[in-house]
């Protein structure tokens, strides 16, 4: 069949809108169709070419919802006419990574999704005969995309999934990173540097988890007023002081942070995010994701007394089984969506969410199909 999707010619380039060939679904697979889905930064940085996995031609999107059109071969948990949020961490069931109850991270698909492949090894996407490949398993800026079984949540029929989209990476990032991998206490002091739509996520979700103070960090103090309204304490910019940013965090709080999450992509940041946490026992988790050959630094002296740093992917939420415990959350008012989306445009205007992101105006765009 045919589908308009937006595509990634080659780093740099704007993506141009195409009539592209999709194959239907082959065994285990199925054919969504995209009602919408939101811009991540993770998206600009493989468009930018910084992302060692970046393979081109390919159609981006990882942020998306829509509607089961068809199933293969083979799939039982899914029909037609199914409301789904697509997984860039599937969820299998039964890998080591699944059955360890230690991790998210499914592998069952993950080695074909990071060539831009389906599982068996080659694309349902094609431009007048020529390979587009997948992205993150989900390609969700195409009208109609495959996606393994495994990579999809069954949500709610009645979830609106124009705002429920952003559930498929963005908010449950910065929740899930609260909740799950730092686990925040009730009383907590939390710092969050970067305030897109993971920072503001993070924010959320620190007051989700009842955390007495949350300072918020950003060199773009128009993201301030928003920071308050999910639950900021305090709003710093670190161009505003002499100081480096973790003594200034640490002189605020007597000595450092419980938590802090670093929401850039930044490794400098990424230690000044480790550096303002407590000694003894402040824990730093990254969530940003930096570029290719970067490399983050410290001094060892920072973790033998007693700072922890930790990473988190997809806020260390299973999809299949957690995800539409999310969508139910957002339905009940328990999790925010509606002020993250500041925009929204048809897919013909795609470049201009990338646009606004990179001039610092958006936090999340959202596309309609
Ligand atoms: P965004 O562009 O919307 O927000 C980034 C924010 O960081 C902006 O407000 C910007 O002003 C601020 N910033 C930039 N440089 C700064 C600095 N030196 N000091 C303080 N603030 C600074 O991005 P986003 O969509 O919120 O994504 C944030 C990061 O999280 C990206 O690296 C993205 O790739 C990553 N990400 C990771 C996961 C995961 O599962 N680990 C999921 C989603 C996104
Ligand atoms: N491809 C990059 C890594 C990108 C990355 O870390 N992705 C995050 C999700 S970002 C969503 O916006 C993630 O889930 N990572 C775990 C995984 O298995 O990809 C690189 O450096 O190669
Ligand atoms: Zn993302
Ligand atoms: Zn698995």
């Amino acid at each position: 069949m045919k589908s308009r999707a937006a595509v990634a010619w080659k780093a740099g380039a704007p993506l141009t809108i195409e009539e592209v060939d999709v194959q239907g679904p082959k065994a285990g697979e199925v054919l969504v169709r995209i009602v919408a889905t939101g811009v991540c930064h993770t998206d600009a940085f493989t468009l930018s070419g910084a992302d060692p996995e970046g393979i081109f031609p390919s159609i981006l999107g990882h942020e998306g919802a829509g509607i089961v059109e068809e199933v293969g071969p083979g799939v039982t948990t899914l029909k037609p006419g199914d409301h789904v949020i697509p997984l860039y961490t599937a969820e299998c069931g039964k890998c080591k990574f699944c059955l360890s109850g230690k991790t998210n991270l499914c592998q069952a698909v993950r080695a074909t999704q990071g060539k831009g492949l389906m599982p068996d090894g080659t694309s349902r996407f094609s431009l007048n005969g020529e390979t587009i490949y997948h992205y993150m398993g989900t390609s969700t800026f195409s009208e109609y995309t495959v996606v393994p079984e495994i990579s999809l949540a069954k949500i709610s029929i009645d979830a609106p999934l124009e705002k429920v989209c952003l559930l498929g990476c963005g908010i449950t990032t910065g929740i899930g990173a609260v909740l799950n991998t730092a686990k925040v206490e009730p009383g907590s002091t939390v710092a969050v540097f970067g305030l897109g739509g993971i920072g503001l996520s993070v924010i959320q979700g620190a007051r989700m988890a009842q955390a007495s103070r949350i300072i918020a960090i950003d060199i773009n103090e128009s993201k301030f007023e928003m920071a308050k309204q999910f639950g900021a304490t305090d709003c710093v910019n670190p161009k505003n002081f002499s100081d480096p940013i973790q003594q200034v965090i640490v002189d605020m709080t007597d000595g450092g942070v419980d938590y802090s999450f670093e929401c850039i992509g930044n490794v400098q940041v990424m230690r000044s995010a480790l550096e303002c946490c407590h000694k003894g026992w402040g824990e730093s988790i990254i969530i940003g994701v930096a570029g290719a050959g970067e490399e983050i630094s410290t001094r060892p002296f920072q973790l033998v007394t007693g700072r922890v740093w930790k990473g988190s992917a997809f806020g260390g939420v299973k999809g299949r089984s957690q995800l539409p415990g999310y969508v139910e959350d957002y339905m009940n008012g328990k999790i925010e969506i509606d002020p993250f989306i500041t925009h929204t445009m048809g897919l013909e205007d795609i470049n201009k969410a990338f646009d606004l992101m990179h001039e610092g105006e958006s936090i999340r765009s959202v596309i309609l199909f």
